[in-house]
């Protein structure tokens, strides 16, 4: 493929309802999306990315300006200079061509998703089929935010049961941990439940951790900071719930290395935080080739960060319920068409590449800023 054209385009989403995790409450959302232009053997053909850095550094170091600024001076050049010395371009040959440019994998991961959309699209097959993926849908978990009051942390469970949602992740924090477990199982009883702590926590307070053991969760999702590997194996010696991580799986090599150590018996897999698609499906496969599950973590995707996530979740390996929601769980209004829950799942688009694209006049309507990277 030639690539022709690069949009990037800044959206902001209301959020239905405050996001609150042990970094920030969130009210609204602003992805940047790709918008990549491309022959492919004499058709034009336009492929979308998403990228899920936060408007500020505080889940990982990479943030909505900084990656606006790394596409358009770094990483969108290096690949026409690239296509301009005469090779050709395809998604499998966007991490060679990137690799000098040292981290910002979400930027990274948003090109290559653009990349492949638009070679998918024009072939005709779906992110689903290229990912071999063995079903035709998700089942489908939610992430629910620290609330204000346990009373009302108890509704909004309550609630998305009630919609059908098939596992409930609860965020916790120092302060925010033991009694809203607790009570969420006595209300509730035995639905999959797990936690994530964002990082909140240090080895200090693993007699704290402990306690958690006693409510029989799925899993505990990146209790200590994202460089503390060795200390996330100590304190998983020390707990019967299964270690989960999430922040700290920024490779494939960062996957390896945590499960030589014995820092992990669960993996978040977030193509975002690996710098790809294909990242996350070489993870999947070392995960797989250790005995390791994995899952499908989150990052308040749009539509088409979604339908990417559910079609990569239809892959074997991914034996837990992911942080794969509809569309309404975050945002009244999709950029897509929206995603619905279906007996607690979430169906894989079919169409050629990711099988959803922005519908035109709601994106013209959210989009607040739009700056095109030519050659
Ligand atoms: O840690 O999984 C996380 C959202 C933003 C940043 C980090 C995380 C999350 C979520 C939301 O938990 C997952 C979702 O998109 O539903
Ligand atoms: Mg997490």
């Amino acid at each position: 493929m030639r690539i022709l054209n690069v949009e990037l385009i800044t959206v902001s989403l209301p959020l239905v309802s405050p996001f609150t995790t042990s970094f920030s409450t969130q009210t609204q959302r602003s992805p940047l999306l790709i918008k990549l232009t491309a022959d492919v053997d004499g058709d034009v053909v336009v492929g979308w990315g998403e990228c899920v850095t936060l408007q500020d550094p505080l889940y990982s170091e990479e943030y909505l300006d900084g990656a606006r600024d790394v596409l358009r001076r770094y990483l969108i050049p290096r690949l026409y200079a690239w296509q301009d010395a005469g090779n050709s371009l395809s998604a499998e040959t966007v991490g060679h061509v990137l690799r000098h440019i040292v981290g910002h994998r979400m930027a990274k991961a948003a090109l290559e998703m653009a990349v492949l959309d638009a070679q998918l699209r024009a072939s005709g097959q779906s992110f689903a089929s290229y990912f071999g993926a063995t079903v035709n849908s998700v089942p489908s978990g939610v992430s629910v935010g620290i609330e204000n009051s346990i009373e009302h942390l108890l509704e909004v469970v309550g609630d998305f049961l009630d919609q059908g949602y098939v596992r409930i992740k609860l965020k916790i924090k120092p302060g925010w941990d033991i009694a809203p477990v607790r009570a969420v199982r006595e209300k509730f009883g035995d639905i999959p439940l797990q936690v994530d702590a964002n990082a909140a926590y240090t080895l200090v307070d693993a007699p704290l951790l402990r306690q958690l053991d006693a409510f029989d969760l799925l899993l505990i999702e990146q209790p200590l900071a994202e460089d503390d590997l060795r200390q996330h194996a100590l304190l998983a010696k020390q707990m019967s719930t299964p270690m989960c991580l999430d922040e700290s799986i920024v490779s494939a090599t960062a996957a390896a290395d945590a499960i030589a150590l014995g820092a992990v018996d669960v993996i978040n897999i977030k193509p975002g935080r690996v710098g790809g698609y294909l990242e996350a499906r070489r993870i999947h496969d070392i995960a797989a080739a250790n005995g390791i599950a994995v899952w499908c973590g989150g990052m308040l995707e749009s539509g088409l960060g979604r339908a990417a996530n559910a079609a990569l979740a239809g892959m074997s390996g991914f034996t837990l319920p992911g942080d794969i929601s509809a569309s309404d769980r975050f945002y009244k209004l999709d950029i897509t068409e929206p995603f619905v829950l279906d007996g607690g799942r979430i169906a894989i688009p079919t169409g050629p590449g990711l099988g959803v694209e922005p519908l035109p006049e709601v994106l013209k309507d959210l989009t607040v800023h739009t700056e095109t990277v030519s050659n």
